[in-house]
């Protein structure tokens, strides 16, 4: 190569390597590690927001109450990264990743699904053919069948679960 063409082919591979790094930048690999971040111990952080896995199985309700008690609410998922956040954290503590509660309940409204921390249902991770109601199911839980997703339960079942702080904790 004459020496202006291999200056510009230089030029042409430091941009790539540029634009590959740019790809890979470290604030979007965040939710692939549990951190605590400015969480009280015992939280995790991700975002803006901290979360904790309660093993102690409970009551849908009683699982609210527990994360209300803590300035929280059961945890509410809005994207495919919170949604493996989320997981991850359940699979720290229970490598089994057993069925977990989730802050969604239909038991104002059948089929209206609604987050318990009042934010609005855009995102959904149902497991195939749920939710059915099938049991009169009006709570949702995570970690179903194989494909550990969403699924629609009884209420009273008691399950492990995952709180979300309501305030911004960074
Ligand atoms: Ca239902
Ligand atoms: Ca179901």
């Amino acid at each position: 190569l004459s020496s202006p063409l291999s200056c510009l082919f230089t030029m042409l591979v430091l941009i790539l390597l540029g634009l590959a790094l740019m790809a890979v930048d470290p604030s979007d690999e965040q939710e692939l590690k549990l951190l605590r971040g400015n969480c009280p111990m015992f939280w995790y952080s991700y975002g803006d927001r901290c979360y904790k896995y309660v093993a102690t199985p409970m009551t849908w309700g009683n699982a609210e109450l527990h994360c209300v008690s803590q300035n929280a609410n059961l945890v509410s998922v809005h994207s495919v990264e919170e949604e493996a956040f989320v997981k991850m954290l359940i699979q720290n503590f229970d490598p089994a990743e057993a069925p977990t509660w989730i802050g969604l309940s239909d038991a104002q409204e059948e089929g209206g699904w609604l987050w318990s921390d009042g934010t609005k249902v855009d995102f959904q991770a149902w497991d195939l053919a749920q939710p059915d109601n099938q049991k009169i199911e009006n709570c949702g839980h995570t970690n179903h069948g194989i494909n550990k997703k969403w699924n629609d339960y009884p209420c009273t079942h008691t399950y492990s679960f995952v709180c979300k702080s309501r305030q911004n904790c960074s």
